[in-house]
This record gives C-alpha cells, structure tokens and sequence, in this order.
C-alpha cells in the first residue's frame, strides 16, 4: 500500500466515523434478535444502536404504569409490550420514564415536556389516531438491557435525539390469540423457573407474549389491590406470580375466587441485573369482573350512557363516580394539541 492509499483509508475511517458520531445505526430486526440472551440470560443484541421493530400492542400503557407526573422515584411512566407474528416468537416492551437521573440518566422532564411527550408517543404522527392494545405499530428507537430484557427506550437520555418513535401500521388487527401454557412449561418440580438460554422452551420461549394459564386459583386474594402482586397455583402445587396492573378494575371488582383461568402478558424483571435468570411473572394490566377469566375481554355489555360501573343501570352509584372523579383528565391522553 502506497502512501496516497493509506492517507485516503485514514482519511476514509475519520469520514464514517464522524458520520457514525452524527447518524446512529439503525436496522429493522425480529423481537427474536434482539432478545437473544447469554448462558446467564443477558441480552447480547448489540448490532446496531437503534432498532425497528413490529408487532401487535398488547396493553394500554396508562392501566399498567402510571403516567401522572410526579418528582417521585421516576415520575410518570409509559409502557407497552409489542408481540412478534409469524415466526417471529418473542416480544419487546417499550418504556419512557420521567426522572432519568434517578437512574443514573443525563436529566429529569418537567412536567409539561412529560405530558408532550406521552401525547406524542400516544397517537399515530401521520393520522393523529390513538393507539390501543391490539394495534400493529412499529417503533423505532434506541435500547437498553434492563433485568432479563432489552427494552426499547430512551436509554435514560432527556436529549431529542434519544426519542423513540411509534407508528400505526394497521388499526384494530386485534390482540393475538394467547398461547395456552401449563405451569409445568415454566416451572420445574421444585416450582422453580425454567430458564433455557436457547429461548425454545421455559419462560423465555414466552417472554412479552401474551399466555393463557387456565384451572388455577388464587392462593392469597389478599393481595389484590392495584400495583399489587398475587399468586396462582395449579394442581400440581406449581405457583406463579401475578402481577395486577392499575387498571380500575382492580379497585371495582373483587379478586375472583376458585378455579379461573388468567390471560397475560409473561414479563421477566430478574433480582439481579448480571444473572437475569428468575423473576418472571405473569402482568394482568386489567379485569373486566367476569369472574371465571382474569382478564379484561375488551367488550363491555349494556349499551347505556352513564352506566359507569358497568352493572346495567344508570343511578346515584353512578352519579357519585362521576362527581368524584370531576373534572379528571389522562395525562398524555387528554389536552394533547
Ligand atoms: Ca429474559
Ligand atoms: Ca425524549
Ligand atoms: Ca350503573
């Protein structure tokens, strides 16, 4: 190599790498990339510094985090899990937070800039829709590794250049049919976790997937209150934790008893932010009172205005709600421009 060719490569590495500093990678992957883990079940993705990503939402962010601002611990938050189609057999959760430096972040949102940013990441930019569990978007955004996952994020960072982005692909598809599992699936006879780093078996083959887990009861209905955690055990003495979302059905109906079956999204949050194998639990984001399915089926009956809890008659127990709950409004769902 001559020396007009070496100063041309030299000046080349300088060019891409002042264009990498100016332009982040970005390359659209399967949920199933860019959830590979390690032997210890660390998320090894690492290929590109922003992702893109498909799938059907599975929640309403609002009924499973709280978004109210607030300068405690983190704030308002957001967060929906999407479910790959297909092949594609594993699912992301995509999370926004207010108060970044209390993880170590490059800075904290006032209020309003929260609020702009949830009506931002709430509605579709090219239609102004407001996206539901059930849609299928597409999110394009930076992402970090967070006990037993890789969620898409902001990385922690206040920066603009940090925001993620969701877009509407195709309203109303609907949610995916739930995956019928046993807890023997993802419980060993010992009742503990099965963790398979290939991801083809055990609690990663379901990871951010919505399950169905049926003929189970709950063992400690004391528990249930919004945010709360509960347990459910099978017949083989085989348990799971049930986390309950903050959906007001939590607070409205009573914790159903008996043999029920439960319909879930299986999240991970491991104890250990090194080893990622354990902390799985089953996220019910909210409950329609059925009482024979823990689940919210979406479809309310009675098709009569003011009924507000849902029992076929409009009375004081509704008038009272209402007064109650004057003048309330959604962060990042109400007064968005
Ligand atoms: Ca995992
Ligand atoms: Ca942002
Ligand atoms: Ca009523």
């Amino acid at each position: 190599m001559n020396r007009n060719v070496i100063w041309a490569a030299a000046m080349l590495t300088i060019f891409v790498a002042v264009v990498r500093a100016d332009e982040p990678t970005v390359a659209e992957v399967t949920h199933w990339q860019l959830q590979a883990v390690d032997e210890d079940g660390v998320g090894t993705y690492d290929a590109t510094d922003k992702v893109i990503i498909t799938g059907i939402a599975l929640n309403n962010p609002e009924e499973m985090l709280n978004p109210t601002p607030s300068t405690v611990e983190m704030g308002g938050e957001w967060q929906i899990y999407i479910q790959g189609e297909g092949d594609d057999h594993a699912g992301t959760a995509v999370w926004y937070g207010q108060n970044y430096t209390k993880a170590g972040g490059s800075g904290n949102y006032t209020d309003e800039e929260l609020l702009a940013e949830m009506c931002r990441i709430n509605h579709d930019p090219n239609t102004g829709y407001t996206f539901i569990a059930g849609d299928r978007i597409k999110v394009t955004g930076w992402y970090k590794f967070y006990k037993g996952k890789i969620n898409v994020n902001e990385k922690h960072q206040v920066e603009p250049m940090f925001d993620f982005e969701v877009e509407l692909l195709e309203p109303a598809v609907g949610l995916p049919q739930p995956e019928l599992i046993t807890l023997d699936m993802v419980k060993d006879g010992s009742d503990q976790y099965i963790f398979d780093e290939t991801r083809l078996t055990g609690c990663e083959y379901y990871q951010a997937r919505l399950v169905r887990v049926n003929d189970v009861n709950i063992v400690d209905p004391n528990f249930w209150v919004p945010d709360g955690t509960v347990t459910i055990r099978d017949k083989t003495g085989r348990t799971f934790p049930v986390k309950l979302g903050i959906g007001e059905g939590f607070t409205r109906y009573d914790c159903p008893t008996g043999q029920i079956d439960i319909i879930a999204i299986l999240d991970q949050e491991s104890s250990g932010y090194m080893v990622c194998t354990d902390g799985y639990r089953l996220w019910v984001t909210n409950y329609d009172g059925n009482g024979l399915v823990l689940t919210d089926r979406g479809h309310k009956r009675g098709n009569l205005p003011g009924d507000i809890n849902a029992d076929f008659k409009v009375n004081f127990i509704d008038f009272a709600e209402l007064a109650a709950n004057w003048l309330e409004c959604v962060p990042g769902l109400c007064d968005c421009d």
